[in-house]
């Protein structure tokens, strides 16, 4: 049995203050306990974030992560000093980072390796352009991604990790993917992870569906038996929302 996981993807939104006001409440409020919570923010809040949510019921993530420990990288943040600050998730390979950021299958491997080293789980995400969904090269491209995100990942590592799968043409732009798109793709995810591993791992491994999720569609993709959660972007910015999207997974 795979525990259900909804993560919020804040993006470059909230001040610090913004941001302590949301983990401040939303720690008042009861969550679901079927439900693996966690809202992953910009660098600056994550402190105290992680601070802000001792003894709650949700995680804290980063955005994303370098994976040399340390070392002349202006600007970047170690997935090491993440995992030292207390953060429990990280995500990788955002479709945002791989397009505006120049983010390649090599770099993503290595923070996925980085952050299962370090004990962070990586939520490792994958998804094809409208353009590659019309041209029907998306399944290539998928397995490819999968394939490449999950080199020299042990056995015993591999059930550790999150996979999102979101179609980019799907992303803050409202035409999410039908319910049932999303699942076969979430299956295909499944199968490759399979072929790569085995039967259990495919089994553990968790899957969530990113694009457009809001509390008035979690239900529909929660109900396919390959979605296990949703990485949020918009519809996590406010508590309510957020506790909606919980609720709606339970
Ligand atoms: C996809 C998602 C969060 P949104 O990027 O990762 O954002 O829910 O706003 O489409």
């Amino acid at each position: 049995m795979r525990k259900p996981i909804i993560l919020g993807n804040w993006k470059m939104h909230k001040t610090l203050g913004e941001a302590i006001e949301f983990i401040d409440e939303l720690k008042t409020r009861e969550l679901p306990k079927s439900v693996e919570a966690g809202i992953c923010a910009p660098f600056i809040h994550l402190s105290d974030l992680v601070a802000g949510s001792k003894d709650s019921d949700f995680g804290i993530g980063a955005e994303n992560g370098h994976y040399e420990d340390s070392g002349a990288f202006t600007g970047e943040v170690s997935i090491a000093s993440l995992a030292d600050l207390g953060v429990d998730y990280v995500i990788i390979g955002h479709s945002e980072r791989r397009q505006f950021f120049a983010e390649t299958d090599e770099a993503i491997n290595k923070k996925i390796l980085k952050s299962l080293e370090k004990n962070v789980v990586p939520v490792v995400c994958v998804g094809e352009s409208l353009e590659e969904r019309e041209d029907g090269s998306y399944e290539s491209l998928i397995k490819r991604q999968i394939e490449k995100a999950f080199m020299n990942v042990t056995e015993t590592d591999a059930s550790k990790v999150v996979v999102a799968y979101e179609p980019i043409w799907a992303i803050g732009t409202g035409k999410s993917a039908t319910s049932k798109d999303a699942n076969d793709m979430c299956k295909f995810i499944r199968e490759t992870i399979k072929e790569l591993y085995s039967d259990s791992v495919a089994e553990a491994v968790r899957i969530q569906y990113g694009g457009s999720v809001k509390p008035e569609n979690i239900t529909e993709y929660m109900a396919e038996a390959d979605i296990d959660g949703a990485l949020v972007g918009g519809a996590s910015l406010e508590v309510d929302g957020f506790i909606a999207l919980l609720e709606g997974a339970k």
